[in-house]
């Protein structure tokens, strides 16, 4: 680190993505963030999980199954409302794993909300993109599959995406509709065509059918796949700060951020 006469770093196309993108462009914050790194590292154990797909798909109630005690043994469903905007669920441990906690987006399906969602779609993300088995309409799940990739594609940033089919409790879904849907959807939607695909998981948020097992697998891949889990701890206590000082308030003016800041040892500029 001691290099004095170094003014400019290029570190494009590098796949160690600890150092935050805001960063990218000024050689002296990076600098200054390694630094902290070497001295102070911590591990992020956050994830942000969205739930995509059309309306009226099942998206909600997955959540639920997620978030309800023995929810893997499937939930009430009664007609949800549909999702206004956007639901954020906070702090969802899945299958009694506390090392990692989830940050939950659900996202309505409607389409009048699509051009809003874009803002909130975000790489070093996980995706399940949920569609009705017994109603699938491809060119929706399409639609995402293109979006998630174009976000994938960003640099060496990356996204996991799970497609997962509910209603397995359905009459339809028998032995023979489930073999010929799965070979219709590898079909069309190859995974080595969609970097970060996953292996399709079908569910009953009814039953909980498939419940338990895509949660699991769910768990342990996003595990597998480190997102910048070494971050510079100042950072983590300046995240935990947030939550905790900014609770209930829907903004907060720069001065006062910054003392946040400083109180957490991050340099406010
Ligand atoms: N039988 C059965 N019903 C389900 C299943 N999953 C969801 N449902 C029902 O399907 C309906 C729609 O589910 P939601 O979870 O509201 O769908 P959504 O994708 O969140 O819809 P939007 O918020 O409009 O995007 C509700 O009545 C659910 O109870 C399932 O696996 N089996
Ligand atoms: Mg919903």
């Amino acid at each position: 680190m001691e290099m004095p006469d170094l003014s400019a770093v290029n570190i494009r196309g590098n796949p160690l993505n600890t150092i935050p993108s805001v960063f990218h462009n000024d050689w002296d914050k990076v600098k200054k963030y390694l630094l902290t790194l070497t001295d102070r590292k911590a591990e992020w154990r956050e994830r942000k999980l969205l739930f995509v797909g059309q309306e009226g798909v099942g998206k909600t109630t997955l959540l639920r199954c997620f978030t309800k005690k023995k929810g893997y043994r499937g939930v009430n469903t009664r007609a949800n409302l549909s999702t206004d905007g956007i639901d954020i669920v906070e702090g969802v441990s899945l299958c009694g794993d506390s090392s990692i906690t989830f940050n939950a987006w659900d996202l309505g399906g409607q389409e009048i909300y699509y051009p809003s969602h874009q803002f909130f779609l975000t790489s070093n993300s996980v995706y399940i993109l949920v569609f009705d088995l017994t109603a699938p309409k491809l060119d929706r799940i399409d639609y995402w599959l293109q979006l998630l990739r174009s976000l994938g594609s960003k640099g060496f940033s990356r996204t996991i995406t799970f497609l997962v089919g509910t209603h397995l409790d359905s009459p339809k879904c028998t032995e023979e509709y489930i073999a010929n849907m799965t070979q219709t959807l590898n079909n069309r939607f190859p995974r080595l065509r969609f970097p970060g695909l996953q292996p399709m998981h079908f569910i009953s948020c009814k039953t909980g059918k498939g419940v338990r097992e895509f949660t699991e697998t769910l768990v342990a891949t996003v595990k597998k796949e480190q997102f910048s889990p070494i971050l510079a701890e100042p950072w983590i206590k300046l995240h935990e700060y947030i939550k905790t000082a900014g609770s209930g308030r829907d903004y907060v003016d720069w001065e006062e951020f910054k003392e946040w800041a400083k109180i957490c040892d991050v340099e406010p500029d």
